[in-house]
């Protein structure tokens, strides 16, 4: 028999990578998907999956919606990846992201438990809950300290995900995951960012790049690997938290020094520090350690970030060149 999952947040990055693993382990991929008055199906489409979909009009902020999509599609499986991901616009933002990135998970949860609690359930929680870290090395037994209302309402997220498993027994696992990126990443993201200016300029369509923080350290590593932990956490027996990272840190400085010299370009003739793109209150530092998820889930990293951004570049190189 042939499973069916519901995936939120089917547009984003993840969701684009998640659906088309799912096809191709062929389960029938059910969506939900915010009314929007641009094309949000570009990334399902570059994958070749948009048109194998089921969609499903829905918004993580309308209860109603959600129970109607969980009602219509009854899934065995439901991946929450729908959010207001961009941590920079959460300061700009903080109510909209509490709702969606919070609230919005409850309403998912309860529309399990109410409906279908049988569905195994994943949640999208983040790195960013270690926010001002608490341990070098961070894992699943490490104390939050989120930084920013993004961080908050994913910790609220994470917590009532929780709570669910314990209160109610569902089989719900929440994904720690660290940033995690593809040529399919949004353009305000720090590694897209500097993969589209490195192909602008190279081609001589843009001079600068302007940055904030260089001195951060992230542990990248590529979502379509990450994608495939998420389904393994659904796959386990037992519900549980799993950190999902490379195991490396890297500044951004450094990433960009990756980008720019694959180019034969030295990023120091073209970033320059821009008080615009520095944050109320910053991560920074994020260092994971996945052993839990290696042991239990048999998962680790496939892609170091030199392929990774190298293969960002390339791809905005193709599609810079064609504009
Ligand atoms: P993304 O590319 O920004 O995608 C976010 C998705 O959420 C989009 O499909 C967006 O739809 C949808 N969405 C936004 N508001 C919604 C709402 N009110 N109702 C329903 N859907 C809504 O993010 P991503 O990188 O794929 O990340 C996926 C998830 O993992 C997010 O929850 C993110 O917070 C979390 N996460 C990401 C990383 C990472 O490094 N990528 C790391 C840890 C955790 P539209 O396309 O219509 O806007
Ligand atoms: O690429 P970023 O915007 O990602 P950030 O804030 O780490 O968040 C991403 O990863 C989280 C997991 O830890 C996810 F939960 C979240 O949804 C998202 O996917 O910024 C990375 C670093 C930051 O320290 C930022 O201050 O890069 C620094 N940075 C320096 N200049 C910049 C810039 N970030 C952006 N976006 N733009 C800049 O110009």
């Amino acid at each position: 028999m042939y499973k069916k999952a519901l995936i939120t947040g089917l547009t984003g990055q993840d969701g684009a990578y998640l659906a088309k693993l799912l096809l191709d382990k062929g389960y029938e991929v059910h969506g939900l998907v915010a009314r929007r008055s641009t094309d949000t199906r570009w990334r399902l489409r570059e994958l070749g999956v948009d048109s194998r979909i089921v969609y499903h009009d829905g918004d993580l902020a309308d209860a109603s919606s959600v129970q109607r999509a969980v009602l219509k599609a009854c899934p065995d499986e439901v991946y929450n990846l729908g959010a207001q991901s961009f941590v920079g616009s959460s300061w700009d933002q903080p109510i909209t992201t509490g709702i969606v990135d919070g609230l919005g998970v409850t309403h998912m949860l309860e529309a399990i438990r109410q409906f279908r609690p049988q569905t195994r359930f994943y949640q999208a929680s983040t790195s960013e809950m270690f926010g001002l870290i608490q341990a070098e090395r961070q894992d699943e037994n490490t104390p939050f300290y989120p930084r920013s209302p993004y961080g908050v309402a994913k910790l609220y997220g994470h917590w009532i995900t929780v709570n669910y498993r314990e209160s109610f027994g569902l089989h719900a696992s929440s994904g720690i995951l660290f940033n995690h990126e593809s040529p399919l990443r949004g353009i305000e993201f720090v590694t897209r960012k500097v993969t589209d200016a490195v192909a602008r300029i190279k081609q001589g369509k843009q001079r600068e790049l302007r940055l904030g923080n260089i001195d951060a350290q992230r542990d990248w590593g590529f979502a379509g690997d990450y994608v495939e932990a998420m389904w393994l956490m659904l796959q386990q027996d037992k519900p549980d938290d799993f950190v999902i990272a490379t195991g490396v840190t890297t500044t951004v400085r450094e990433m960009c020094r990756i980008a720019f010299s694959y180019v034969e370009l030295d990023y120091q003739d073209h970033v320059v520090i821009d008080p615009e793109f520095f944050r109320p209150a910053e991560v920074e530092v994020l260092l994971g350690n996945p052993a839990k998820a290696e042991r239990v889930l048999g998962w680790s990293p496939k892609t170091n970030l030199k392929t990774l951004i190298q293969s960002m570049v390339d791809a905005d190189l193709k599609r810079v060149a064609k504009e």
